[in-house]
């Protein structure tokens, strides 16, 4: 089950899960309302065949499918990757990622700045909209398999913080204003 916080601001690992001191924990609803961030459950096991997830991909356009597992064996340049990974970023497109196998953590700022880690599982879909302010990294297991969808060819630039005069930003501001 996909679980999200808010993040204390120790510098120390990455990995780890970087809790508030009580856990301040942040619903789905609220992620949804706040940052725009769209979550879907679907049975690892049978996503090929899973009529939701066929539904999805179709009322939202995702023509483009491949994966990506990132584990030190499989993902070529995996340290550098995983910089690039959690360097704060948004990109001009959605980010969608189901995954498959492993877990690892999405963060996302969210109006007052603070990060909301968002902890995923296998079966955990997430959608993180275009022009959010995010990162990724592994947890402690050090790896995951993912899902990625597209609309149309897939473009995966990062646009590092600060980019607030990109059009796709301002767009996700506005619909922040008027709460998703
Ligand atoms: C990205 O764009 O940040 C990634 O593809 C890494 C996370 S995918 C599990
Ligand atoms: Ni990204």
């Amino acid at each position: 089950m996909v679980s999200a916080w808010l993040m204390d601001d120790d510098s120390n690992d990455q990995r780890l899960e970087h809790h508030r001191n009580p856990p301040e924990y942040v619903t789905l609803d609220k992620l949804h309302k706040t940052v725009g961030v769209e979550y879907f459950k679907i049975n690892p096991e049978t996503y090929e065949t899973d009529e939701e997830l066929k539904n999805l991909k179709s009322k939202r356009g995702y023509t483009y499918e491949d994966e990506i597992v990132i584990s030190k064996d499989c993902l070529p340049n995996y340290e550098e990757k995983l910089k690039i990974f959690f360097k704060e970023h948004l990109h001009t497109d959605e980010e969608i990622r189901f995954v498959v196998e492993g877990s690892g953590y999405f963060d996302v700022r969210d109006p007052e700045e603070n990060w909301i880690r968002i902890q995923v599982n296998p079966g955990d879909l997430l959608i993180l909209p275009a022009g959010i302010y995010h990162r990724f990294t592994l947890d402690t297991n050090n790896f995951i398999r993912a899902k990625r969808y597209f609309v149309g060819e897939p473009v995966w630039t990062p646009h590092n913080r600060p980019c607030d005069e990109m059009d796709c930003r301002q767009k996700y501001l506005s619909r922040m204003s008027k709460g998703f």
